[in-house]
């Protein structure tokens, strides 16, 4: 670390997370985006009882009646909504279309909120306002010119299940199963995966279980920023000396040392927790190797002791254990060891601490979902925790991390392009129109649709979906090509300025604001993580008095194609109960959904695997087998780095709130590369020269250039940058067979030197 050159915006930060920065940036959140007199109580407001459901994460809140838990990026999230900046129809009149794609997308997110419906004008480029009906009558028009297989129906996790159940009856009575959502980027492979491994794909772990859990295990998630809430558990749990074992190639700040804002002794001493019992920097997609290298270890811990496995909860409840068994026979340790980089002595180490306790959690996210093996990574976790029985006891279980807050529910109400067949049935059976049948396409399939130019509209409940995914050299033009396409949103991005023949802007309550309809305030329903379905309502004033909610503006859509439409429309929107009623008529679990949102905290969706119930093929829970051990066998060399795009301490998935990345110590910039000292000095490069960067997949030609390489505390071989500015490296088609999602987290990329000379930059 001695004599490092200086690079402008680059700071080691040598303190804890959380504690006294988190509550000025929080201070700073407030200042710069909301009517300081407001802000205090709507923050207050955030998941009580009566108020509103945090946009931020799908972290679960204690009966979602706890004291106020401060946190700064829940803060953040709701600011941002809650802003008192407007983008304005004059502010539009003056900025050409062309000229406001030229600005960064944390200046876009700057100007605030969306005030009216838009219309894309070609004469003049610019957006410009047009009456609700008038925009209804339009994308009615044109869907009804198109065939429902060349119309694509988006879904961003922010939707409530009455926004997204309302979509997916529109798209489907339309006669389409194209749902491209978010998870299709995110957790797809713990929806795929844990369906063959335990029957749901979901996790099973409730927060009660983190009280008497004796190890965690937290695998590829970074919770201080993405998960800010978890750090209040973590932080008890480590407290009470209960281990937390971390795997992640970046030594994540408040995975090592958390300072809890909540805590008054903490705060007033300045001192904090240390969180992480012991943390392996992992190399980036070697998480594979590593689960299989602790098995195969607690294997050899049971042929010494006979009590490392759970015989009895193998023999009765799983099947496929002698197959799993013997690939691990088979897999040598050298192999495991040079594709995790960590040693046989560390994952046995690990082996041990996980036999000994006798209830076990692994948490896991974006680090072992977005990889070519997501699905086979997601399956070998659950293969983890059954070898000891720790699923379907207290204390115990699979906790994936969801991404959006509502993410989970948008499943669970429909929205999949691969519908079961009952659903359809029960569709129809209700609604008395028939559903189609066929298979849809996911987002990679639907923007390869768009670039072939099959698919020729594009509708999106939020989102900006071509920012989100790879590849923008081939998806933004495609984006272009379309004859329509439809946002619904609240802030302006990019993906709305990527103008199609016809494009229009439909601008929607938030989370924080109150739905009026005929009948009265309405609330809506999220699943957070732990399936965990509770009320939300806002109560702040719209941003505009044009706003409609997103329900409303999905019906006002649907009765303007379908006039024949045998949905009564009008009276689901009059009293969202009514939603509610269909919603538990149609989708199994949601028996009194509007008695029973209106009990404190809400209520959990069926998990049978708590109850040792195993709804997969065979009745029992089945382990897999992961053939090999390598993320990716196509390119190797010295020379080829594994690149990790993450997110920055102040973005939200394609929102940027501010260019700093606090722990990471990265101010005012976004422009740089993590990368180990070991593999700087082996490619001749220095911290703060700047570097080309290119794709290293046979065929690709895809490059990032001028970007500032900063010496990290990362894995040897992999190497970070920030979403979304390095999805011009990710291929569209680099993706894990089985879920389709990117593998955003393993891109093959090769580093070259463009100047020795630090960039000077201006840091705001
Ligand atoms: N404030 C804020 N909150 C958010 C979001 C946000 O952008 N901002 N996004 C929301 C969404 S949609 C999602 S999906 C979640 C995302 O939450 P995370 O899953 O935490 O997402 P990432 O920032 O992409 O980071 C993943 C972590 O995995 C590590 N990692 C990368 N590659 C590997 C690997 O191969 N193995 C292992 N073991 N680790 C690896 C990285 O170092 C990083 O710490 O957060 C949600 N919450
Ligand atoms: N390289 C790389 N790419 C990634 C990832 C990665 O780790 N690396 N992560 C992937 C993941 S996990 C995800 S989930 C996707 C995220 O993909 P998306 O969900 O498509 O993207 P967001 O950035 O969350 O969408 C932000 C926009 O949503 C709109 N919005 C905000 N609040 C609301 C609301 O209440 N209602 C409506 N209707 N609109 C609203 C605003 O207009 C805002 O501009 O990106 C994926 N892309
Ligand atoms: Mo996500």
């Amino acid at each position: 670390m001695a004599n490092r050159r200086a690079v402008p915006g680059i700071h080691p930060y040598d303190g804890p997370a959380g504690g006294w920065g988190a509550l000025k940036a929080t201070a700073i959140a407030v200042r710069t985006q909301m009517d300081t007199l407001e802000a205090p109580v709507t923050l207050m407001r955030t998941n009580q009882p009566d108020g509103f459901d945090c946009p931020g994460c799908a972290w679960p809140d204690k009966e979602h009646r706890s004291t106020f838990q401060f946190c700064e990026n829940g803060a953040k999230a709701v600011t941002w909504e809650a802003t008192s900046k407007r983008v304005t129809a004059e502010f539009l009149a003056q900025n050409t279309v062309t000229s406001l794609l030229q600005k960064t997308d944390y200046e876009l997110e700057g100007y605030g909120r969306l005030t009216t419906p838009l219309r894309y004008d070609a004469g003049t480029d610019t957006l410009r306002p047009l009456e609700w009906d008038e925009a209804f009558q339009r994308i009615g028009a044109v869907l009804q010119t198109l065939q429902p297989d060349q119309v694509e129906f988006y879904t961003s996790g922010r939707a409530s299940n009455e926004a997204a159940y309302l979509f997916q009856l529109f798209a489907r009575e339309y006669g389409t199963n194209n749902f491209p959502d978010c998870s299709n980027m995110c957790h797809e492979p713990t929806s795929v995966g844990l369906p063959q491994s335990i029957g749901i794909g979901k996790g099973t772990v409730s927060l009660d279980d983190f009280d008497s859990t004796e190890l965690v295990i937290s695998i590829g998630h970074n919770p201080g920023t993405n998960h800010p809430r978890m750090m209040g558990t973590l932080h008890e749990l480590a407290r009470k000396n209960v281990p937390i074992i971390v795997f992640n190639p970046l030594r994540e700040r408040a995975l090592e040392r958390f300072t809890d804002p909540q805590s008054v002794i903490e705060m007033a001493t300045y001192s904090s927790t240390n969180i992480a019992s012991t943390y392996y920097q992992v190399k980036a997609g070697g998480d594979a190797a590593a689960l299989k290298g602790i098995a195969k270890a607690l294997l050899a811990l049971d042929a010494l002791q006979g009590d490392a496995l759970d015989h009895a909860f193998i023999a009765e409840h799983t099947a496929g254990f002698p197959a799993f068994a013997d690939d691990l026979a088979a897999t040598p340790w050298e192999a495991i060891e040079k594709e995790c980089g960590l040693t046989r002595q560390d994952l046995e180490q690990v082996a041990v601490a996980y036999a000994k306790s006798k209830a076990t959690i692994v948490t896991y996210g974006m680090g072992i979902t977005q990889h070519n093996k997501g699905t086979a990574n997601v399956r070998l976790i659950a293969d983890l925790l059954l070898m000891r029985g720790n699923i379907g006891k207290p204390g115990a279980g699979i906790c994936p991390l969801r991404g959006h807050s509502n993410v989970q529910g948008n499943r669970t109400v429909g929205i999949t392009e691969k519908p079961s067949a009952d659903f359809l049935a029960k569709l129809e059976a209700v609604f008395g129109f028939a559903p189609p049948k066929g298979h849809g396409h996911d987002a990679v399939k639907t923007m390869q649709a768009m670039i072939d130019g099959a698919s020729k509209a594009l509708i999106c409940l939020g989102g900006n979906f071509a920012v989100a995914l790879p590849d923008p050299e081939q998806s933004f033009p495609a984006m272009k090509a379309l004859d329509l396409s439809v946002h619904i949103g609240t802030k302006l991005n990019r993906s709305h300025l990527l103008v199609a023949k016809e494009t229009l802007i439909l601008p929607c309550l938030g989370r924080t604001e109150l739905d009026l309809q005929a009948s009265g305030r309405q609330s809506v329903t999220v699943e957070d993580s732990m399936s965990m379905v509770h009320a939300s309502s806002g109560k702040l004033k719209p941003a505009s008095d044009l706003l409609r909610s997103e329900p409303a503006i999905v019906a006002g859509m649907a009765k303007a194609t379908l006039p024949n439409s045998k949905v009564p429309w009008d009276e689901l929107i009059e009293d969202y109960d009514v939603i509610r009623d269909l919603i538990e008529k149609t989708i199994p679990g949601f028996d009194d959904y509007n008695a029973r949102i209106r009990q404190p905290g809400g209520f959990r969706m069926p998990l049978p695997p708590t109850e040792r119930q195993w709804p997969t093929a065979t009745g029992k829970a089945m382990f897999s087998v992961f053939t090999g051990l390598h993320e990716n066998e196509i390119v190797a060399g010295d020379d080829v780095l594994r690149l990790i795009t993450l997110r920055s301490h102040d973005q939200y998935n394609t929102t940027i709130y501010a260019l700093d990345d606090r722990y990471r110590g990265v101010f005012g910039r976004r422009d740089v590369l993590f990368m180990n000292d070991v593999d700087l000095q082996r490619l001749g490069l220095e911290h703060g020269d700047v570097v080309d960067l290119a794709t290293a997949l046979p065929g690709s030609s895809q490059r990032l250039e001028g970007i500032t390489v900063i010496a990290y505390n990362i894995s040897a071989g992999s190497v970070g940058a920030y979403y979304p500015e390095a999805n011009v490296l990710v291929p569209l088609h680099y993706i894990d067979e089985e879920s389709g999602t990117p593998s955003y987290k393993s891109v093959p990329i090769r580093v070259t030197l463009r100047s020795k000379e630090v960039l000077k930059v201006k840091i705001a």
